[in-house]
């Protein structure tokens, strides 16, 4: 009889060096058999993780609508018709009760979203105080405010902050389809800073929004490739949100939505990937194949920023199923 053994993974492995990639290497891997592709990640996954283990982070919106930008996705942007209501940054009190809430239900990380093209010197004063104040009750600390100018990261990192969120989203060839009012370098500067701050950086993207998987291979290549990849590499499927211009792009194939975490978990090994947005509209065995590809870390909470996410009880039950723990 032929055991499997991580020895006969060695020639592929020597197919795949893991850095650089190109695009044609993630090409390959997107395009072997999915039970190939799957368990070549687990492999990988193995390597470096507890394959049982999954983070949980908990999103809050501390300021929601009215963005300036006009991101094709996004419910946010103040130049689609979407039915948002639109509120102010909220007060701090309120910041921390929900903070508090989500590290009794569990998660190890609160992230605080901002509906901003960057923050404005006062509003970062106020974020600074959110940061200290769920950084004082134990947890881990995230915000994602968009860009930043000089100086920012500084202030976030004394202010005690762990991760900053500011996702690639797309391949550069298809980023302008999607978003005019800033590029994909101004986004790349923004990671730079945070990087230079010696904040860890969490960036990933969106598939479901039209692109090609020359496009989703061009992204993770992007990502890997970057002088030192993102600590956290977030997978958003598309939300379609009414009223904006992708409301109606057409639906991903649930396997290459696998195949796309199966890639990132293989080029970038030691980063935790997490099955982010479009997990409310995902079976639980989809969901359970994602963790299989290699997905760590997921976000944990009723809701994300303005959409929905699965009721923490479902969540609480698919790993008591599924024999997950927490991290
Ligand atoms: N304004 C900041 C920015 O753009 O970085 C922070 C908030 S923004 C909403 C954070 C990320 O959420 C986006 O980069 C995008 O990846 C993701 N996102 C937004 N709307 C989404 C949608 N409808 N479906 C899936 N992901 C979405
Ligand atoms: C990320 O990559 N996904 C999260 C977080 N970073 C900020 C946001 C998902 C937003 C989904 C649509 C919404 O709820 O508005
Ligand atoms: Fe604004 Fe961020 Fe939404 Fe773009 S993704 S419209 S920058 S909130």
């Amino acid at each position: 009889m032929t055991v499997c053994s991580p020895v006969a993974a060695a020639p592929v492995a020597a197919a795949f060096p893991r850095h650089p990639w190109t695009l044609a290497e993630v090409l390959a891997l997107y395009d072997l058999p999915l039970m190939d592709l799957l368990w070549r990640a687990q492999n990988v996954h193995r390597q470096h993780f507890d394959a049982n283990a999954i983070q949980r982070s908990t999103l809050l919106s501390v300021k929601t609508g009215g963005c300036s930008e006009d991101c094709g996705y996004c419910s946010q942007s103040a130049r689609h018709a979407t039915d948002l209501e639109r509120e102010r940054l909220m007060p701090l009190d309120e910041v921390v009760a929900a903070a508090e809430a989500a590290k009794a239900k569990g998660a190890s990380r609160f992230c605080m979203g901002a509906a901003w093209k960057g923050p404005k010197e006062g509003d970062l004063e106020r974020v600074l105080d959110m940061v200290r104040e769920v950084k004082a009750l134990g947890m881990q600390t995230c915000v994602t405010l968009g860009m930043l100018k000089d100086g920012q990261a500084e202030k976030l990192k004394e202010a005690g902050l762990d991760y900053y969120n500011h996702n690639l989203d797309t391949d550069r060839e298809f980023y302008g389809q999607v978003i005019k009012s800033h590029t994909h370098d101004d986004r790349l500067d923004t990671l730079d800073q945070v990087r230079e701050a010696g904040i860890n950086v969490c960036s990933g993207g969106i598939v479901g929004m039209g692109e090609s998987r020359k496009n989703r291979a061009a992204l993770l290549v992007q990502l890997a490739n970057l002088p030192q990849p993102p600590e956290s590499v977030p997978i958003n499927n598309l939300v379609p949100i009414p009223g904006t211009p992708l409301a109606d792009a057409p639906r991903l194939d649930p396997f290459e939505f696998v195949r796309t975490i199966a890639a990132a978990r293989i080029t970038m090994p030691t980063s935790w990937v997490r099955l982010s947005a479009g997990r409310q509209e995902m079976s639980d065995e989809l969901q359970a194949l994602c963790f299989l590809a290699g997905a760590n870390s997921m976000f944990y909470g009723e809701h994300l920023l303005t959409t929905g996410n699965p009721e923490v009880d479902r969540d609480d039950a698919l790993f008591a199923r599924l024999g997950l723990k927490a991290v």
